[in-house]
């Protein structure tokens, strides 16, 4: 996967004789189930890149406020379908922010299931941008918009564990609804949906958030590659001098 990690990679980088060219945000997809630890994969990422700038965008974002019908029968209300999703909307994001041009990302609120209408998040232009969500690698359109494609591969069991505890505490259900729209939706989905995106991945994390190996890796060769980034635009006819920026 090494390899096919370069060839990711590599075939995004600017045109080396384009000295002029902007410099376009290296963008990483993460996705992975529910609960698999794909926002503390992110945050990993983001600390360990804290010498370049660093977005984090979440498919939640995205998500479409519920009508009030929707609302009366919320228990079947499937939110783990793509169609739960203004899939349009997040790829004018990801377009936008990959042309270095700032978005305003709506905000969802998970208890209510409704988008914030008097306020939004500001995401301006950055080095590196991180998309993330349980479908970010279903539309293609998206997926190819990336540099680098993550799968968070971690236990079922694992993932429903802390999906109970975060949903009661964050997300304001109690225990048996939470599993039974786990069982009605959330598993059927991601077998379904998201297990099928895994073969797009670059790179597949075990574990989730406590594997600081893979990590730290991944990290590595971002960075090398933001260093390429740079030297061809102060260089453009220099192909490679990776030593230079090595960490
Ligand atoms: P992550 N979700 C809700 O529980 N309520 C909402 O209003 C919107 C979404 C859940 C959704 C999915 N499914 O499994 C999860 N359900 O949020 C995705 N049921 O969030 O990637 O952080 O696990
Ligand atoms: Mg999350």
């Amino acid at each position: 996967s090494l390899s096919h990690l370069r060839s990711a990679v590599s075939s995004s980088s600017p045109a080396s004789s384009d000295s002029d060219a902007p410099k376009q945000p290296f963008i990483i997809g993460v996705t992975g189930g529910t609960a698999s630890g794909k926002t503390t994969v992110c945050d990993m990422i983001i600390q360990q890149l804290h010498d370049h700038r660093v977005v984090l965008v979440n498919q939640d974002s995205f998500y479409r406020g519920l009508t009030s019908e929707e609302l009366q029968r919320v228990q079947e209300y499937n939110f783990d379908h793509p169609d739960a999703f203004d899939t349009e909307q997040l790829l004018h994001c990801a377009e936008t922010l990959k042309s270095g041009q700032p978005y305003q990302v709506p905000i969802y609120d998970f208890k209510t299931h409704q988008r914030r209408s008097d306020t939004f998040r500001q995401v301006n232009a950055s080095d590196v941008i991180i998309l993330e969500g349980i479908l970010i690698f279903h539309d293609s359109r998206v997926r190819n918009l990336m540099n680098m494609k993550i799968f968070v591969d971690t236990d079922a069991d694992v993932r429903l564990a802390r999906r109970i505890r975060r949903d009661i505490v964050e997300r304001g259900r109690d225990v048996n609804s939470v599993l039974e729209q786990y069982a009605k939706f959330v598993k059927p989905a991601f077998d379904d949906f998201v297990l099928p995106t895994k073969k797009y991945a670059d790179v597949i994390i075990p574990r989730g958030g406590d594997n600081h190996v893979a990590v730290d890796l991944i990290t590595q060769h971002i960075h090398t590659k933001l260093g390429q980034h740079d030297l061809c635009k102060i260089y453009p006819n220099v192909y490679v001098i990776q030593s230079t920026f090595q960490i």
